[in-house]
């Protein structure tokens, strides 16, 4: 017997959520043969556009779709949900300072997380997309103590995404071509795309590119994507973002392919060097529905230095939420 899985979405009606909806209800986030129930959390003035989505959503007649709930109560929305994609966040306006974003995004997250610890189904897993999404990812997790922690994740998948097409642009080779791409720390541009163990061809992709451009072009380009993306669009990444978040759930779910691993920010167990706690990007796979971070990579002075900054800054957010009592 096949269990239809309630997928939580929040932030339903912005962009990442419109991107993203019509692909989890057409079955691409946990397979062809998984019936989905949508929940659409909103703020209240967003209630009235995600009824709008919703009815969309009825008039493709998806298969798959065996309902649709709208709420703006977080206690409802995650009420026995299995899976949580946390879109919905406070963006940085302009004269913003970084405590009052995480402040800000610390009223939003809080909540939530308490609402999956007390409604959500034992299976839970949660994804966090809205930004800063790996400090939004702690301070969900800190309020949801009975779930296990390492089911609060955040989404460094577009990233990883970006450097595989980056790379593939630059050799001329198909993205199929690439494996174990990494991206290292937060979800900022201080990430660190890692190219010393990714293999293209069976050769080390970092060997087959000049160094010059590995450090003052590959690295730059996908860690400041997301500002050439509003540049561009004038509106920030939004299909790729969904997109990514997709690749996320469905290998999390279903498994990383052999020989091969992705990227995603889950809680640091302490491996190379990462405070236990943190959640921060690594090379991960997924065996039996769980992330494990891959071990026994050797990381060089040019790679630690990197990483270094990324989870310092990683840190320096923690102890902002904590000294902020949002953790
Ligand atoms: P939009 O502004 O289009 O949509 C956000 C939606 O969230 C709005 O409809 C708003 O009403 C809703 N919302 C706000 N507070 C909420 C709450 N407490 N409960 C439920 N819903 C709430 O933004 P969009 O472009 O969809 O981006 C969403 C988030 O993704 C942003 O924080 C953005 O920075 C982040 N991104 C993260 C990426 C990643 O790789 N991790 C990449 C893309 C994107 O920039």
């Amino acid at each position: 017997i096949v269990m239809t899985v309630k997928v939580t979405v929040t932030g339903a009606a912005g962009q990442i959520g419109y991107a993203l909806l019509f692909r989890v209800a057409s079955g691409q986030l946990l397979g062809a043969d998984t019936p989905v129930k949508l929940s659409l959390l909103e703020i209240p003035q967003a209630v009235k556009a995600a009824e709008g989505t919703a009815m969309e959503l009825d008039d493709c007649a998806f298969p798959l779709l065996r309902g649709i709930e709208i709420s703006d109560d977080p206690a409802k929305a995650f009420d026995g949900a299995n899976v949580a994609l946390l879109v919905g966040a406070r963006p940085r306006t302009k004269g913003m300072e970084r405590g009052d974003l995480l402040e800000a995004n610390g009223g939003i997250f809080g909540p939530q997380g308490r609402a999956i610890n007390d409604n959500a189904a034992d299976d839970i897993r949660v994804l966090v997309v809205g930004n800063p999404a790996n400090t939004n990812a702690l301070i969900a997790r800190s309020a949801a103590p009975d779930v296990p922690a390492e089911r609060f994740t955040a989404m460094t998948r577009l990233d990883h995404n970006r450097a595989l097409s980056q790379l593939a642009g630059k050799l001329s080779v198909p993205v199929t071509e690439i494996s174990k791409m990494t991206i290292w720390g937060n979800h900022s541009a201080t990430q660190y795309p890692d190219l010393f163990h990714t293999e293209v061809g069976g050769k080390v992709a970092a060997e087959l590119v000049e160094e010059e451009w590995l450090r003052d072009t590959f690295i730059p380009t996908v860690a400041k994507r997301g500002a050439a993306i509003i540049e561009a669009r004038g509106a920030s990444s939004a299909a790729s973002a969904a997109n990514a978040a997709i690749d996320h759930v469905h290998d999390w779910v279903n498994g990383t392919p052999e020989g091969d691993w992705t990227s995603a920010a889950v809680p640091s167990d302490g491996s190379y060097g990462v405070p236990e706690g943190l959640i921060s990007s690594f090379p991960v796979v997924s065996r039996n529905g769980r992330w494990e971070i891959v071990q026994g990579l050797e990381i060089d002075a040019f790679s630690r230095e990197r990483i270094d900054a990324s989870v310092g800054e990683l840190v320096e957010e923690r102890d902002a939420v904590k000294a902020l009592g949002l953790i």
